[in-house]
């Protein structure tokens, strides 16, 4: 798979806002915060899009999504959050390393907004 712009903020070549890190995965601050919080949660492992995980993928992603909660919390937004995956350019994907969106900070409308 193509190396993208996560895959050099995992291997530190190019520094980020780390939040959290540990074996299978990495936050870290959005470069174009959408929120005052805005936080990227990524596996370590190269998943290009939601839509080309398998059922192998399965445990990485109830892990990112716990880790989701978890950092939400340990930044004080528990209660008013929101998680985002765009999934391929058409909804706004930019970057193919599969990410969460974790969103904070502000009034988050619906439709989305
Ligand atoms: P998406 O549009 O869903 O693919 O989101 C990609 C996000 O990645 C976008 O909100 C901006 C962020 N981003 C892109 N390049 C960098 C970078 O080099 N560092 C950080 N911290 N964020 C980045």
């Amino acid at each position: 798979m193509q190396e993208t712009i996560f895959d050099k903020i995992i291997s530190k070549e190019i520094p980020a806002e780390i939040v959290y890190e540990d074996d299978q995965c990495l936050a870290f601050k959005d470069v174009n915060p959408q929120a005052p919080v805005h936080i990227l949660i990524i596996p370590k492992k190269s998943i290009a899009k939601i839509a080309d995980a398998d059922v192998q993928d399965q445990n990485i992603l109830g892990y990112l999504m716990l880790k989701a909660g978890e950092i939400a919390d340990e930044l004080g937004v528990k209660d008013a959050f929101r998680l985002v995956i765009n999934n391929g350019e058409g909804a706004g994907q930019t970057v193919f390393h599969l990410h969460i969106h974790l969103l904070a900070g502000r009034a988050l409308t619906w439709p989305p907004g």
